[in-house]
């Protein structure tokens, strides 16, 4: 078995963060704790660029443009969209998470979602604090996991593989299997 899975080692990488300046309470603490999770994982702080937008809607076409740059191996998507009275949240998060998607499939490059969708501003705060859930510091450890298993797959190199990383255990050896039934 081939085994190719991403790392946690980020030196020598380059990153674009796309922000969205709506709910800038949420997503400002989303940046910090991005930023934060790359550089203590080694990023320079001249590899990462970060670029502010209105709000969510806006983030796929950016992200698109900053991907097909190819100056990063990566691009992260901050943004929160919380549910109000109207349904304009279901047409801002349903056009945010479609166009990230496929900008990342455009441009051939890793663009994370580090975008919120919440119920409450309550959530959003949670989601969004570095002590709770820190979705800020899980959009940059996403990002530097997709970028490793790029450039892992472009090169064709695999990981080295130990018996015990296999499903998570050690394997049964082949003596001890049990031998499957032969079709009649
Ligand atoms: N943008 C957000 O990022 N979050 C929201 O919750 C939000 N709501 O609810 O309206 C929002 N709207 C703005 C939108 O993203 C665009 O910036 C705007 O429609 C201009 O295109």
């Amino acid at each position: 078995m081939k085994l190719r899975k991403g790392s946690q080692s980020a030196t020598g990488l380059r990153f674009g963060i796309i922000v969205a300046k709506f709910n800038k309470f949420v997503t400002g603490k989303l940046l910090s704790a991005c930023v934060e999770e790359l550089t203590e994982r080694g990023v320079h702080a001249d590899d990462i660029e970060v670029v502010r937008v209105p709000g969510a809607f806006e983030l796929p076409l950016v992200a698109r443009t900053m991907a097909r740059t190819k100056q990063f191996h990566a691009v992260i998507c901050l943004g929160a969209v919380i549910r109000g009275d109207t349904p304009h949240f279901d047409y801002v998060s349903a056009e945010a998470s479609r166009g990230i998607g496929q900008a990342a499939l455009d441009a051939d490059v890793p663009i994370i979602f580090g975008v919120l969708t919440t119920h409450t501003i309550a959530q959003a705060i949670e989601r969004a604090d570095p002590a709770k859930f820190n979705r800020g510091g899980a959009a940059a450890k996403s990002a530097i996991e997709m970028a490793t298993v790029m450039r892992l797959l472009r090169a064709g190199e695999e990981t080295p593989v130990k018996r015990e990383t296999l499903h998570g255990k050690r394997t049964t050896s082949a003596a001890k299997r049990t031998p499957r039934k032969r079709r009649a």
